[in-house]
This record gives structure tokens, sequence and C-alpha cells, in this order.
């Protein structure tokens, strides 16, 4: 098989263009002698037809705009690589699951669903995690999401369920939001969408960035290997930060303060060198177990619990590098489900066999044609070969006389691979042409009771606060009613205390599915727990004590996080004993939400400072009710009593971490103090304080 010698990167780069000291041209490389004024009758007569340049560069910028994406409109990219530990020869015969010393080049566009282009990072909403594999043989895409399961069972339904979610087409309200009545109104009518909702309701509706969500494929496909044994099979990615969240009030200020608050912490991660990393895995089921669970297999709101088929892992990805344009390469990569590489099949899950279609569907409107697999971004790193020709934007010159097969000139006609080719996997299949449900799809909400069991008390708080947000939102009293009796079907105490924050009447009949199982790996409660990569602010005004912080700063950047200071003013500041530091975001242009945590170094100048900051004080209460870890030390603990954290200040020459509120005093060395707010801020979220104030719900 001709593989090109060029890497992924190599390639995108033959079609980079750099114009730093070059001449000005127009696009047919004719150079520009002055281009800030049209050509024009007189220099206050009017512009003349005869200014091509002008009608180039104008006809130009009126054609920039392609549609957007009919759904995960708003999206980010990054480029990486993909190693296997182990050959999975056993499994599967695609060839870059073989041999772990072959990098396989990859992309990654991380997305909401909902939102258009130009909306916020911090909707509550599914994130999109599509990969695309350039592997030796073909593109594979990965084309999966942050949740595990889905909202429907069947493709033909995705059109209504996307315009029940969408803005409301009268008003074009809410945008990038579940929460109205449309949407509310379809999940109340169809009770398949209840699981789903419950995740979505969950914490992994609002991630912390997209270094910390989990991928899954969703649909369930199969693995087949060279002896065409095949298995069923479900991705996984599993970051190696762990699955962490916000808190909603935190994420709906981020929409305000900072809108591309994700896309931005990747960008800054990776220009730090902070890759984001997460392991591949794979669950698998043998064909003749096909039968053997109390779910369908094939069911797309279902998901295979981790307990019962364990995820093996079998490799990890890396993103490392960052886009150099984000149209040409994020906005017009094109992802399939379609795309696989022999090895890899498809299963009958009635919401895959329709994203089969989708998908291409979806690139001929988005992308202006057929040839949207020659854009840099799309092509694979192996030469493509075939008689397909011509269409708008056809790049390739292909020579020769012949473009159909068979023939008799054997004029530069590409012939089937036999030995490597693509085979599909030979499953029988028999049945009559019917409109109909399998009857093993509809259990819709023993798995959502699963879930739910699964949850910690202090995130079953948070899915009812979520719950009533969203449903709070709905105009219609009808519409609310039936939400709270389709979720009485999962659990009735759920669907008490959603009635409860919604002004409807508790469901009147007892509720449930029956199922008391649960399946702690869903909970991210029992995820990894890893302080690397998180963001510290480090509150200071003049008169700081600079041993206390360097200490302190230095520990943290030690332990991988990043930190900032934060200061009325941007501009330099003196310590105690005269050292100079630079604040570097003022109170305008930052805010707690902005943080993981915050720390507060002792000098009784800068506290005194601090104290009489309103903005400071805020600062404190919010990252305190967004259970954030909070340290201070020395001068600075007297700071914390004078806000909501107060309660929790003991005085003591040890470090004392309560909550994760993190303080010591009468200390020059801060290495033991350090250590436990490292440990609080690996933590993340300190959830007890619910218990504590009982008020703090965010
Ligand atoms: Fe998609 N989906 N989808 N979807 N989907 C699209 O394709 C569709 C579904 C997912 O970053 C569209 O290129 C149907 C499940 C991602 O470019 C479109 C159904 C999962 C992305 C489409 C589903 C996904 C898309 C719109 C129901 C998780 C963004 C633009 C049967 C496994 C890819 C595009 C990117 C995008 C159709 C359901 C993931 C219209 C018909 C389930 C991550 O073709």
């Amino acid at each position: 098989m001709a593989v090109d010698k060029e890497s992924k990167n190599q390639q995108l780069s033959k079609f980079t263009a750099d114009h730093k000291g070059r001449k000005l041209t127009t696009n047919q490389g004719v150079r520009v002698s002055h281009t800030d004024d049209s050509l024009k009758a007189g220099s206050r007569g009017p512009t003349l037809m005869e200014d091509f340049h002008f009608r180039e560069k104008m006809t130009h910028f009126d054609h920039e705009r392609i549609p957007e994406r009919v759904v995960h409109a708003r999206g980010f990219g990054a480029h990486g690589f993909f190693e296997v530990y182990e050959s999975m020869a056993e499994y599967t015969r695609a060839k870059f699951l073989q041999d772990p010393s072959v990098k396989t080049p990859t992309f990654v566009r991380f997305s909401t669903v909902v939102g258009s282009r130009g909306s916020f990072d911090l909707a509550r909403d599914v994130r999109g995690f599509a990969t695309k594999f350039y592997t030796e043989e073909g593109n594979f895409d990965l084309v999966g999401n942050n949740i595990p399961i889905f909202f429907i069972q069947d493709a033909i339904k995705f059109p209504d369920l996307v315009h029940a979610i969408k803005p409301e087409p009268k008003s074009e309200v809410p945008q990038a939001a579940a929460a109205h009545d449309t949407f509310w109104d379809f999940v109340s009518s169809t009770p398949e969408t209840a699981h789903m909702v419950m995740w979505v309701l969950s914490d992994r509706g609002i991630p912390r960035s997209f270094r910390h969500m989990e991928g899954f494929g969703v649909n369930t496909f199969r693995f087949v290997n060279a002896r065409g044994k095949a298995r069923f099979v479900k991705f996984h990615w599993k970051p190696k930060l762990g699955t962490h969240s916000l808190v909603w009030d935190e994420a709906q200020k981020l929409n305000g303060k900072d809108p591309d608050f994700h896309r931005r912490d990747l960008w800054d991660a990776i220009e730090r060198g902070d890759y984001a990393e997460y392991e591949f895995g794979v669950q698998m089921i043998e064909e003749e177990d096909e039968f053997k669970y109390d779910f369908d297999i094939l069911d797309p709101t279902k998901f295979w619990p981790e307990e019962k088929i364990p995820v093996k892992i079998i490799g990890r990805m890396v993103l490392n590098r960052n886009v150099d344009n984000f149209f040409a390469e994020t906005e017009q990569v094109a992802f399939h489900p379609g795309h696989v590489v022999p090895g890899i099949d498809f299963s009958n899950d009635p919401l895959l066999q329709g994203r089969l279609f989708s998908y291409l569907d979806t690139q001929l409107i988005r992308l202006g044609g057929p040839n949207f697999a020659e854009i840099p971004i799309n092509r694979p790193v192996v030469r493509v070969h075939n008689n397909q020709r011509d269409g708008y934007h056809r790049m390739t010159i292909d020579r020769g006389q012949v473009a159909y097969s068979p023939n008799y000139l054997q004029n530069n006609d590409p012939q089937p691979d036999t030995e490597h080719g693509y085979v599909h996997y030979q499953e029988k299949v028999d049945g009559r042409k019917v409109r109909e449900r399998s009857e093993s799809f509809k259990d819709f909400y023993s798995q959502a009771t699963l879930f739910w069991n699964s949850m910690s008390e202090a995130e079953k708080k948070r899915i009812i606060s979520a719950f009533h947000f969203e449903v709070g939102n709905v105009m219609d009293k009808e519409v609310r009613k039936r939400v709270v009796e389709t979720f009485n079907n999962v659990d009735g105490e759920l669907a008490r205390q959603i009635a409860i924050g919604i002004g409807v009447e508790p469901p009147s009949s007892p509720g449930g599915s029956g199922v008391t199982d649960s399946s702690p790996a869903v909970s991210i409660e029992n995820t990894v727990f890893e302080a690397k990569t998180r963001k510290v602010a480090i509150l200071v005004e003049n008169g700081f004590d600079a041993s206390e912080l360097k200490q302190v700063r230095d520990a943290l950047h030690e332990a991988g996080m990043v930190t900032e200071t934060v200061g009325k003013n941007q501009g330099m500041l003196a310590s105690t004993d005269g050292q100079e530091l630079e604040v570097d975001k003022n109170h305008f242009v930052t805010g707690s939400i902005k943080y993981d945590a915050v720390y507060i170094p002792g000098g009784q100048e800068s506290v005194d400072n601090l104290m009489k900051q309103g903005y400071v004080i805020h600062f404190i209460n919010e990252a305190f009710k967004h259970y954030k870890p909070i340290g201070a030390s020395n001068e600075a603990v007297e700071l914390l009593r004078g806000t909501q954290v107060g309660s929790l200040i003991r005085t003591s020459d040890e470090p004392s971490n309560d909550m994760g509120v993190v303080t010591i005093q009468n200390a020059r060395d801060m290495s033991s103090f350090s250590r436990e707010l490292i440990k609080a801020i690996a933590a993340h979220r300190h959830w007890d304080r619910m218990e504590l104030t009982g008020k703090i719900s965010a």
C-alpha cells in the first residue's frame, strides 16, 4: 500500500501561507500599489466599476461565511497524536491499533450542541468530542460526545429533538439553552429521553474544561479481527486529569465574563506545554453474548455499566498543537461516523444507522459539494485513488483518459485491493420491512434510575437545582407538571423535589422504576483528582509578604499549577521588604469564576488594603460559594474573618484545612501549608460546605 512519506503536519504545512515581509497581491497574483482607497472619478467622485482590486476584495468578504453546523456549531479543535499500548490484533485488524511504536496523527474538535457558532462555551449542554485519526489505512473518525448515551433511539427523531431544543422558531429565543417550553414539552412527550436528561442535568453538562471531560463513542460498533471474528465494542476517552465540572452559577457568570472560557483554556494549556491527554478504552461484548444483558446492547439510550463490562485501556491521545487557522482547520473539518478503517465496523444501532447517512449529507451543504475530503484538514495521509471526478472546488488534477471501470484501455485506472481493502462484516440480516421499535428498547427508566442511584447526595442536589432552573424557565404549567410525572418514573423523591422548586403538585403515585443497583463509575466523584494545571488566583496589594508568596507560589508551580496575581490595578507592587511583583490581572479583567482556587499571602499593609475592597470580599465569598479551595497565611487569615469563610477559621500555628479553607498563622516556613493547600486544590470542590450553609446552592 502506498503511504505518503510526509506526516500530517508536513502535509498541512504545504497549504499554509506566511505573508510577513511579502508584497500585497490580488488573488490573481498581481501586485497592488495602493490599497486604502478605492478607484474613484476624482477624489470626491464615485467609485469605478473597473476597480478590480476593490471588487475582488469586497466579493471575497461578502462570501466569507459558510453555513454553520446545524448542530455542534460552536467548537474548538486541536492537533495531537494517538498511540496504542499493545497490539489489539486479537480483536481488530485496524492497523493503527497494532504497533505501539506508531504515532497516528489526530485532530479533535470539541463542541457544544445547541448554541450557534457565536454562542458561549458554558451552556448546559452535551459536549461533542470528535476525533479524526489519520491512519495509514485512511481516516477513522470517532464522532463522540462527553455523555455515553443519547436522547433518542432512532435517528428519524433527530430533527424533532433538535427543533425542540434549539431556540423557539417564532422568537429565536433562548440561545444555547434547553431551559424553555419546547424542549421540555418534547422531553415529557418522549420517555426515551429521560435517561439522557438526567446526565445532561448532572455536573457533566457543565465541564470544567475540555481537558476534564470523558468522551464516548455512544453507538455500538464492531471490532473485526484478521480472521473475520467480530465483537461488539463501545469506545471511551478517559481524561488523565479526571472528569471535573463547574457549578451552574459559575457557568452562567462565565458566559458573560469570558464566553470563550473553554477554548481559551485549551489553547492556553497547549501553548504552555500542558498537553491535554486522554486514555483510550474499549468495552467489548462477544457476538454470542448479544442478548445476555438486561438492556439491549444496540439501544443508544443505554450505557454498558463498567462494573459488568470493564473498560480495557488500550492507548492514549495527546493534544499538543493548536491550529494555525480556526476557519481552515476547525471550521472546515468534516467528521462522519461512516469514516471507518478495516477492522472497525458498524452495528444495527438505529441511531448509528441514521447517522451514517446524515454526516455525509450535511457536509455537502456546509462545505459546498463533494470535494470536501480534499480540504487540507480532511485529507487522509495516504494518497487517494479512484475514478470520482469534478464537482465544485476540485483540487486534484487527475491524469489519464479513463475515469470508469471496467475498461479495456487500462489507462490509469485504480484496482481494488482484495488483500487490504475494507470488507464489511458479513452479519446475517433477515427481517420483514417494518416501521417499529424493538420491544427490547422499551424500558426507558431503569438505567435513568441506575444513574440516579449512583449519584452522591451532593450530586443529587445539584441535579435537582438544575431541574429547578431548566424547568422553572418553562412558561406552560402543564408542561412543568408533565415533566414531574415523567421523572416520577425514575425516582419518586426526585420528582417530589423537582415539583417543590417549580410550583407544581408533587406526583400523586409512588415513583421509581424498581431498580436498586448503582454503577459507581458514572459518578464523577469517583474520578481521578489531580491538582496539575489548576489555576490559582493570588490576591495581593502593596506591602505583601514576598517570602510567603514565593514559597507558596513555587510549591503550586512545582505541583504543575498555574497562578495569576490579581490586584486592584495592573502594574508593579512592592512587598514589605521592597521586592517587586507584577499584577497580572486587575479586578475589571478577572473574577473568582476564572480560577479553581484562591490564595492570599500575609503582609499587614497588603491585607489592610485588601480588606477595604468590596471586590476582594466578593471574590472570596464567591469562591467560597462555588466550593473552591481558599488559602490564607498569617495576617491574611484575618481577612477571611470578614467573609462567609469566617466560621471555618481556626487560629492555629499548624496548617488547618476545614472544608477546603486552608489557613496557617505565625509561620515563616510555608511548606506544610503549601502541601495542605495543594491537597485541597486537588480535591477541586468542597461539597461538604453544602451542609454547612444549606443555602449555598449553586
Ligand atoms: Fe451528530 N451530527 N447526529 N451526534 N454529531 C452532526 O454533522 C446526527 C449524535 C456529533 O465537531 C452533524 O458535521 C444525527 C450522537 C458530534 O464537526 C450532523 C444524529 C453523537 C458532532 C449530525 C446524531 C453525535 C456532530 C452536524 C442522530 C455522539 C460535531 C454537523 C441519529 C456519538 C462534529 C456535522 C464536529 C455533528 C447528525 C446524534 C456527535 C447533522 C442524525 C449520538 C461530536 O450530520
